[in-house]
């Protein structure tokens, strides 16, 4: 195994929690299971067409079932810290606040939970990753009403009633942006509503209201339970295109503010950045003092970010079409052109030095929070197998071609899925492995040089998982799933190597959440 990180000394590893993540659609499985209703993303893979291999979630990595197997694999990596999600349509199925709890669905997350602390593993719990009851988005088209913060806040009564007493560290949501811009505004997740930009903001102040409404409910109802809550933002960070160029910087600088800001801006000071409201005018939804009011009063615990890469940005050549901009002055391009090299995703590349000034860009901006990285991964080259009539069609290489080189330094690139390897060698996934090491001493030394306040840190993902609209195709997990044979669980080169370096550092989690919370009063 290679060493760890040169800035990932022992007394910075031993700072910080690691460990690894996953969501409830993507590996549990049980799609209709002991009460559950159907979500927007069983909708949507259960549609023919719509996801990349024509998988679904129905049976995903039937962690269902096979819990118990994998908390017995994490135990033994040594993994002390787990975030998972829960599904909505389990506990509610009806969705609607008032309706029944469907405490099957409670108690298989009771059990769930219970297994974990045995083993000396913490959770961090997802309220929401993306599994809107189907019946709320037939009801009044989901996140575009303002009803769903009534009933997401009685979905998160329903967990702090249930789950409170073991697990003391939650988010609500999991990346507004995917929910609301790929969600609502455009068809690239579920629901595929396609309803234009207004249709993100509208979400987004939803997700916001929904949210502060719970924080809320948690410090005054719940206060006992003495745990803490954030909310999951992501992010691409942004490079100027020419660093020397003033457009291109303050286009950069728009890019983070489009993304981080939208939510983080509010969170922290109660009202969207002037930049958005100066520029989107009536489409960005305002809130009443008595809003902006709660959001002050309600600040995060944490601030969560999920981090994978960042991408080019410069500043858009005036008349250029609207779809060129990231909302506002910022343009990508339309497509994603970064500095660094090609993962088997065309969205992913590898910038890890993005972590550590993403981390710069948001602590200076909101006065140095803890951070917690809630996820961070990489879906590898190698590891998917095809029939060979779908390798030889080569669209990313292709593309590649079309768009030109997306890379500095390269002029050809070597496309995803077209190598099959035996097991063994599957497994040995230096690519990942190389991916965390890069992005792990960056953020070893955004704490160290930096003085970035670094909490917890999850790797995304503990195993290779249904991946949105990419199916089986894209796997990011460290633990491999052989789907030709039975869902076996494999850990790859990665997994010995977190490991070793990283998870073993960490002492045991409380049997118990009590004793966890009376040790940090
Ligand atoms: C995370 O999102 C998710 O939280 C997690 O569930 C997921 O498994 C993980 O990423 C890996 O993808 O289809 O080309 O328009 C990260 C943000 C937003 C990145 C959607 C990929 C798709 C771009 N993701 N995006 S595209």
């Amino acid at each position: 195994l290679s060493p760890a990180p040169d800035a990932c000394t022992a007394a910075v590893r031993s700072s910080i929690n690691w460990g690894t993540a996953t969501s409830a659609y993507q590996v549990e499985g049980g799609w209709n299971a002991d009460g559950k209703s159907p979500s927007i993303w069983d909708t949507l893979a259960q549609s023919p067409g719509k996801i990349a291999d024509n998988t679904t979630g129905d049976v995903a990595c039937d962690m269902y079932n096979r819990w118990a197997e994998d908390i017995a694999l994490m135990k033994q990596l040594g993994v002390k810290n787990y975030r998972l999600s829960v599904a909505w349509t389990r506990i509610i199925p009806a969705g609607v606040a008032g309706s029944a709890v469907n405490m099957a669905g409670v108690d298989w997350y009771r059990n769930l939970i219970k297994a974990l602390l045995a083993a000396g593993i913490r959770p961090a719990v997802t309220m929401y990753h993306w599994d809107l009851p189907q019946v709320l988005q037939d009801n009044y088209g989901g996140f575009l009403s303002p009803n769903i913060q009534e009933d997401f806040l009685y979905y998160a009564d329903t967990l702090f009633k249930h789950l409170g007493d073991i697990v003391d560290q939650w988010m609500t949501f999991n990346e507004v942006i995917s929910i609301c811009e790929l969600g609502y505004q455009v068809d690239v997740f579920a629901p595929q509503a396609n309803k234009g930009l207004g249709a993100k903001y509208t979400c987004g102040h939803n997700v916001l209201l929904a949210h502060a409404k719970t924080m809320q409910l948690y410090r005054t109802k719940y206060a006992a339970q003495k745990g803490r809550v954030s909310i999951a933002l992501d992010g691409k960070w942004g490079y100027p295109k020419d660093p020397n160029n003033p457009a291109d910087v303050a286009a950069a600088e728009n890019f983070m503010v489009f993304q981080y800001a939208w939510m983080a801006d509010p969170l922290y000071f109660g009202d969207y950045p002037a930049v958005m409201k100066e520029t989107q005018g009536a489409l960005l939804p305002k809130f009443t003092a008595e809003e902006s009011k709660l959001l002050r009063a309600t600040t995060i615990d944490f601030f969560s970010v999920n981090f994978y890469c960042g991408y080019y940005v410069w500043a858009p050549a005036p008349g250029s079409p609207k779809e060129l901009t990231y909302d506002v002055g910022a343009n990508t391009g339309g497509q994603f052109i970064s500095p660094g090299i090609p993962s088997n995703a065309p969205w992913l590349f590898k910038t890890p030095d993005g972590l550590r000034l993403t981390l710069q860009w948001l602590a200076k901006r909101y006065n140095g929070p803890e951070f917690w990285i809630t996820e961070n991964g990489v879906s590898g080259p190698d590891e998917d197998w095809k029939p060979l009539p779908a390798v030889l069609d080569d669209t990313y290489r292709q593309d590649y071609y079309n768009v030109g080189c997306r890379c500095i330094g390269g002029d050809g690139v070597s496309g995803p899925d077209e190598d099959w390897k035996p097991l063994p060698a599957v497994l040995d996934d230096t690519y990942r492995q190389d991916y965390y090491k890069t992005y792990l001493d960056n953020l070893c030394l955004a704490k160290s040089v930096d003085g970035v306040n670094v909490g917890n840190y999850y790797a995304w993902s503990w195993m290779d998982n249904f991946e949105w609209r990419d199916g089986f195709k894209k796997r990011f997990g460290i633990i491999y799933i052989d789907l030709k044979n039975n869902l076996a669980r494999h850990p790859k080169g990665t997994a010995k190597w977190l490991s070793q370096h990283f998870f073993n550092i960490n002492p045991v989690a409380p049997a118990t959440l009590r004793a966890a919370s009376v040790a940090r009063q």
